[in-house]
């Protein structure tokens, strides 16, 4: 069938993986192993709760790395993954690991990127000028897309959360065909354009990407509407409109696969799962991390078949 698909589980049950992300208690630059690309994130505690996302469409995967990304495609998705190391201000590591990872895609011959994941350690801390560190990263992934070689129509879906480790690590999902389409929520602003009083530069990001076979990749998802956030303080309403900001986007939340939540506070982590287990039948991914605003207790993703 080719689809793009997501499960948590073991790498080596799935034939042909392109791209493996475990989610754990250390973190490492992104690398080939085992003949697949892999990056570990630090974003558990509790070894317990370990996470492995694998990447996969069933087809045979060419592997590489160039430049510190590690990647891997299949004739039509590419999985890269970066890394840039802790420093006192960010924008231009961000700025120019997202550049070497998009001439890479254009020299791979895969320039649609449809989703990414951005993992920012100590995100809500200040950098060396006392600009909060995800406001930082913002401005370096705008430039970065200012001086883009892709094409320009549509910014990818992504998610920009905490980790408990310095640095940031990326890792993305590009095809090599055009078509995909970027998808926004009527009941939030563009991210694109929030005003500036949330960092000097916006987030680039679309709400969701639509991918020519149907599949909806969903970015993170949190307690926002217009371009405020609501109901600060109280994890239970964040979640309802979490889930009422997803469902205008999904139809059926019963169907999203690979789900992860991302909480702020592990206190927080048992009235969470209640709420999402009404709603979600597969996998779900419980991620405790910081999240981009200090007001947000939750965040949400998955992807609809
Ligand atoms: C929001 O809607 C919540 O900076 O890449 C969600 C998804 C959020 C992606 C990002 C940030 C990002 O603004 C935060």
């Amino acid at each position: 069938m080719d689809r793009l698909r997501c499960l948590f589980g073991d790498p080596a049950a799935v034939p042909h993986p392109l791209g493996v992300v475990r989610y754990g208690t250390v973190a490492t630059a992104p690398s080939v192993r085992s003949g697949t690309p892999t990056v570990d994130l630090h974003l558990v505690r509790d070894p317990a709760q370990a996470v492995t996302e694998v990447w996969t469409t069933d087809r045979p995967v060419s592997v590489g790395s160039r430049d510190g990304i590690a990647f891997g495609h299949d004739g039509r998705y590419v999985f890269c993954a970066g890394r840039v190391p802790a420093a006192a201000r960010y924008a231009p590591g961000v700025r120019q690991a997202y550049r070497r990872a998009f001439g890479l895609l254009v020299d791979l011959g895969y320039p649609y990127v449809v989703r990414m994941w951005n993992f920012v350690g100590r995100i809500n801390e200040p950098n060396a000028d006392g600009l909060e560190i995800y406001r930082d990263f913002c401005r370096g992934r705008a430039e970065a897309f200012d001086s883009s070689p892709l094409p320009r129509d549509t910014l990818p879906a992504a998610t920009g959360v905490g980790a408990h480790t310095e640095g940031v690590t990326f890792y993305l999902l590009a095809r090599r065909a055009a078509g995909h389409v970027a998808v926004e929520n009527h009941r939030q602003v563009p991210a694109y354009h929030y005003p500036d009083r949330y960092g000097p530069r916006p987030p680039s990001f679309a709400r969701a990407s639509r991918l020519p076979d149907g599949e909806l990749l969903i970015s993170g998802t949190a307690s926002i509407l217009g371009h405020a956030t609501v109901h600060p303080g109280d994890v239970v309403a964040q979640c309802r409109t979490t889930l009422a900001n997803l469902a205008t986007l999904a139809a059926d939340l019963s169907a999203l696969q690979a789900v992860k939540v991302y909480v702020r506070h592990t206190g927080d982590l048992d009235a969470v799962r209640r709420l999402c287990t009404e709603v979600f039948v597969g996998d779900v991914a419980y991620l405790v991390t910081d999240l981009c605003r200090t007001d947000l207790l939750v965040e949400m993703e998955g992807m609809s078949p």
